[in-house]
Formats: C-alpha cells, structure tokens, sequence
C-alpha cells in the first residue's frame, strides 16, 4: 500500500471524492427540474472510479496472465463508466434514446475488447486491439457526426455539448498509445509509468466532466423552462 502506484491510485480516490461532491452539489441546484433524476446518475461516473482506485490500490482484482499484469478494476471501471460518459453527451444533444443506446454499447464493446486484448497474444491480441479501435471510431462517428444534428437551438446546450464532445474527443485519443506503448502493447514504457498516465488521464477524464455539467448548469434550466411552456415556442414574427 506504500508502494509509489498505491499512493498515486489513493490520491485518484481522493480527487474522484471531489467529483461526487459535484454531482451532489448539481443535483440540489436543479431541484423542480426534470433533469434532476436523470442527472443523478453523473455521480456514478466518479463514484464507481473512486471505489475502483481503492481496490486497485489495494491490489484487488489484478492478476498476472501470460507475464502480462491486468488490472482488473481498471477495465471493470471504464467498462461501467465510460458508457454513461458518451451517453450524457448524447443526453445534452437532446439524441434519441437509440443513438444513446448505441454510442454506449459501441464504447462498451471498445473496452471489453480492449480488455481481451490484454489477455490475448500473437496475432490475436491485434486483431483485437484494431476491433477496439474500431470502435472508438464508431464512438467518434456519434459525437462528431450523428449528436451535433439534433443539439436544440439553445446557446447553453450548445456550449456544453461542445465542450463536452471535444473533451471526450481529444483527452480520450491518448488512451490507445498509451496502451500501445505499455506492456500488454508494444513494451515501450513500464506498468509503473502506464499506471501513473491512467491516473492522470482518468481523473482529467472524469473530475472536469461532472464539473462542466455545474458550471453550465443553465443549459438544464433552460431546456426545463421550454418544457414547463404549454407546447413549441411560437416562431419569432419578421
Ligand atoms: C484501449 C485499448 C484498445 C484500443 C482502444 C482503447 C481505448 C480506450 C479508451 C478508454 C477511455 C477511458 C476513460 C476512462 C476514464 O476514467 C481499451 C485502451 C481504442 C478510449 C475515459
């Protein structure tokens, strides 16, 4: 537990706790809106990941398979969490709930077969990590192309869903290099040097995510105050 890897993932669990405050502290400023429910479940995002980090950090979960070390908890909570990332994107673009539905199971399919990957050898191993690769293009594909259609002509909704989408898009390209480049890829850096760049990556991942969604709160006052209205705003008159 002393070991430099623990300390990095116990701090992790510490800044996840500060994500969870977010959540708590956005759901109670959307008391009366419609949203309040449906965004209750952010405070999964850090929750699960600050329970991961601590069972990482206390080796649980992580085994060595063909020399390989996998870390159990960590693909365990990418695979619960990163779906709901892409799907409250989704959720802000006003998508239907069948493009929310496949932009999660396409990064849910990235990750479990990035998972097997690990475990995998040879030729296998990259005809796996291409799969997932794949994937994360569907991924992309979504947010790029299909949730900036149906985004309501609303400035704040505009503002986050872009923020968003190019948060998810930029800071979630290394995760594959960073892959590449450990020892269940290439072998060009060490576990050590692999898990301190999760770390980062994880928490810049999640921690700024929930904290947009407060910050930008409006966009769901917004979007509760065009529902309480009897019907479509009329058009504005020329
Ligand atoms: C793997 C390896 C196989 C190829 C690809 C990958 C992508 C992983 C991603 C993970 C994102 C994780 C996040 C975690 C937050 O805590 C599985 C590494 C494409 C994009 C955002």
């Amino acid at each position: 537990m002393t070991d430099p890897i623990s300390v990095a993932y116990g701090a992790a669990a510490a800044a996840f706790v500060v994500g969870v405050a977010f959540a708590a502290v956005l759901y109670r400023s959307l008391d009366g809106s419609t949203h309040q429910n449906k965004l209750a479940a952010l405070a999964v995002i850090p929750g699960f990941a600050g329970v991961s980090y601590v069972a990482m950090a206390l080796g649980i979960g992580t085994v060595t398979v063909n020399g390989t070390e996998f870390v159990g908890f960590r693909y365990l909570d990418w695979l619960i969490t990163t779906p709901l990332l892409v799907g409250f994107v989704g959720y802000v673009a006003g998508a239907s709930r069948r493009a929310i539905a496949g932009v999660m199971l396409a990064d849910a399919l990235m990750i479990a077969v990035g998972a097997a990957a690990v475990l995998a050898d040879g030729t296998l191993k990259w005809a796996l990590f291409a799969l997932s690769g794949g994937f994360h293009l569907v991924l992309f594909a979504y947010l790029y192309l299909v949730f900036p259609r149906t985004v309501p002509d609303n400035p704040s909704q505009q503002g986050l869903f872009s923020l968003l989408k190019n948060h998810i898009g930029l800071l979630w390209l290394a995760y594959p290099f960073v892959w590449l480049a450990g020892p269940e890829g290439i072998g060009f850096a060490g576990a050590v040097g692999i898990s301190f760049t999760y770390v980062f990556l994880d928490v810049l991942a999640k921690v700024p995510y929930v904290y947009f969604f407060y910050a930008r709160r409006q966009a769901f006052a917004e979007i509760a105050a065009v529902e309480a209205s009897d019907g479509p705003t009329p058009a504005p008159a020329d």
